[in-house]
């Protein structure tokens, strides 16, 4: 499974799953959610308020995760997570980790092979972007060992996943992903 960091914009991405960093309320914002929204076009809006009407009336927890389809963007599907609030004191790295893990678990669940993220939290949320990077490499690592577990090349993933993406929107940022990825 490749892991990488690129620069750009998520919501161009050519993945099965792109993530979004979105709000508990998953009726819009800006950052990513914005842009995502903006460019999935408005039906994307209605699966997010039928989800809350339905399974989601209280919103989407912390550090939790749902799929909606990807509509207008090149994706299939956007997988929407919360990431803790550093304003609101949400400080705890395990709420951040899990907005890494549970999309790849939705992801899975999909049929996935691709999955893009952005740095979740290092936006309006208020983390600093290194401590975003190493939450977020270190999770998807410890979950990559975790489901490759009995393993062995030639064969295909247990997982199904090939390519997990981070897409960060500043040299700063890639450059505090690239350093953990670099780290052995
Ligand atoms: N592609 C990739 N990365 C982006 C893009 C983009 N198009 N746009 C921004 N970023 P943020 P959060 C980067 O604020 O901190 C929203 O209003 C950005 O530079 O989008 O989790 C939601 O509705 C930063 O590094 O997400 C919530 O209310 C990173 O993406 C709240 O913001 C995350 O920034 C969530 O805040």
């Amino acid at each position: 499974m490749l892991i990488e960091a690129v620069l750009g914009d998520i919501t161009t991405q050519d993945v099965d799953v792109v993530v979004n960093a979105a709000n508990s309320s998953l009726l819009g914002g800006g950052g990513v959610d914005g842009a995502i929204h903006a460019a999935a076009g408005p039906r994307l809006l209605d699966a997010c308020r039928e989800l809350r009407r339905t399974t989601l009336p209280g919103g989407l927890p912390v550090g939790d995760a749902v799929a909606t389809p990807g509509f207008g963007l090149p994706a299939r599907w956007v997988v929407h997570t919360v990431g803790p609030n550093r304003h609101r004191g949400q400080t705890d790295p395990v709420l951040l980790s899990s907005c890494f893990a549970r999309p790849l678990e939705l992801a899975v669940g999909l049929g996935a092979s691709s999955v893009a993220f952005p740095a979740v939290s290092a936006g309006v949320y208020g983390w600093a972007v290194e401590d975003v990077a190493r939450v977020a490499v270190g999770t998807v690592r410890v979950w990559q060992e975790g489901t490759e577990a009995g393993w062995s090349p030639g064969h295909p993933r247990p997982h199904g996943i090939e390519l997990v993406r981070f897409v960060l929107f500043s040299a700063t940022a890639l450059d505090a992903f690239r350093a953990e990825l670099d780290r052995a």
